[in-house]
């Protein structure tokens, strides 16, 4: 097949998934034709079989803001034209899917024998439960889900969301967040500790582009928490608006030799190798991929009951869940899981095999078949 991926390029779970899919399918032989302002933060280096064709926004003193979104649509019907496209996936409803909307009427227009590109649209999370619950943003949102030939979410949590939200025309599939497993394994290097100037300590993870959703406030006071009683480090990966506030948390706390930020890293696995439990107390959350792929390297998470973590994480088996803003219950929690060794162990298990639950081969598979369904439609 030959694919088109619309995607956001910047530090975060729906850019990640989009480009992990993208390579995966590369990887089978079929062509795949990325879109954007920037290369996928994750897409690596070149690869065959896989095309990164950059979005050119035209600057002309009359726009006040420049229109991404046309120049989105421009390019995806540029390159489905001369491609020949069979499908367009766009990944997080706007601008993505409804530049693609807008690139399949240009092409109609254009020429009406055309046998035009499916389009799929993923819906990743704070596109439905931020951006479509603004009043202002609702009608675009719905359109962008209506006009898609299909629809996916990447848990039962946010179809129900969209449901209730959009009522959408159309049946929702759900396909969740993958991993691929043969990079993402627990294989701890001492150098990468004393790197980091850390000794026999706990360490104790978050992943993300601290954002509000978040909640990097509450990890700071989890983590005080925690390092009254325990001796432990906590590593914060990523970058966003939430971190100033975060910063001065930490010097508020004195716990600044104990905290490390250390920005938008790519290559997690060796951090991920060394650490003991994983902290996402996020108020929203529709999957939480930074949880699944902690798990597949053995790392026990404390997170919230909060959107998709329910539908694989199993309180007790692969950490612990509790309700958002409960700092004292998550405190309590990684406390446990650092203080009792056979526990942590046993959970540290648990999470490895529950990770090759949503191995990468067998998702890229489900929405290679719905590619193929989509293309079986009238
Ligand atoms: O916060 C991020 O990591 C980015 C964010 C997004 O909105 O692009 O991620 C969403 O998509 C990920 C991949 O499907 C999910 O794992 C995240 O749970 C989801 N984020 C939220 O729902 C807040």
């Amino acid at each position: 097949m030959n694919i088109g991926i619309s995607c956001h390029h910047t530090y975060g779970g729906s850019g990640a998934i989009a480009a992990e899919l993208g390579k995966a399918l590369a990887g089978k032989g079929h062509s795949v034709h990325f879109f954007g302002q920037a290369a996928p933060f994750r897409l690596g280096a070149f690869s065959r079989n896989i095309f990164y064709h950059e979005v050119e926004v035209t600057h002309y003193p009359m726009f006040d803001a420049p229109f991404y979104s046309l120049a989105l649509a421009a390019k995806i019907a540029e390159v489905a034209f001369y491609e020949k496209l069979d499908v367009v996936h766009a990944h997080y409803a706007i601008p993505h899917a409804l530049s693609a909307m807008l690139a399949r009427q240009m092409l109609e227009d254009k020429c009406a024998e055309l046998k035009c590109f499916k389009l799929a649209t993923t819906l990743h999370g704070t596109d439905i439960t931020v951006v479509g619950a603004d009043r202002g943003m609702e009608d675009v949102v719905r359109l962008a889900i209506n006009k898609s030939d299909g629809v996916t979410t990447v848990s039962g949590y946010l179809k129900d969301e969209t449901v209730r939200m959009f009522t959408p025309r159309k049946e929702i599939t759900v396909i969740p967040n993958f991993v691929d497993t043969s990079l993402f394994f627990r294989s701890p290097r001492n150098e990468i500790r004393e790197q980091l100037g850390i000794g026999r300590e706990k360490i104790l993870i978050h992943i993300s582009n601290f954002r509000p959703v978040k909640c990097i406030g509450d990890i700071i006071r989890i983590f005080y928490a925690v390092s009254q009683r325990v001796n432990a480090t906590l590593l914060l990966v990523g970058d966003g608006p939430e971190r100033s506030e975060a910063e001065i948390l930490v010097r508020q706390f004195g716990i600044v030799d104990r905290v490390k930020f250390l920005g938008k890293l790519v290559d997690i696995v060796p951090l991920l190798s060394i650490a003991d439990v994983m902290l996402m107390p996020s108020n929203a959350e529709s999957f939480g991929l930074a949880a699944l792929e902690a798990m597949a390297c053995g790392v026990p998470v404390v997170a919230t009951m909060a959107g998709g973590f329910p539908e694989f994480i199993v309180p007790g088996r692969h950490g612990y869940l509790l309700s958002p803003g409960d700092i004292e219950g998550m405190t309590e929690k990684a406390l446990l899981l650092l203080s009792d060794q056979d526990h942590w162990l046993e959970c540290s298990k648990a999470c490895i095999e529950q990770a090759k639950c949503y191995e990468t081969t067998l998702l890229v598979e489900q929405y290679e078949a719905y590619y193929t369904m989509l293309l079986a439609e009238p």
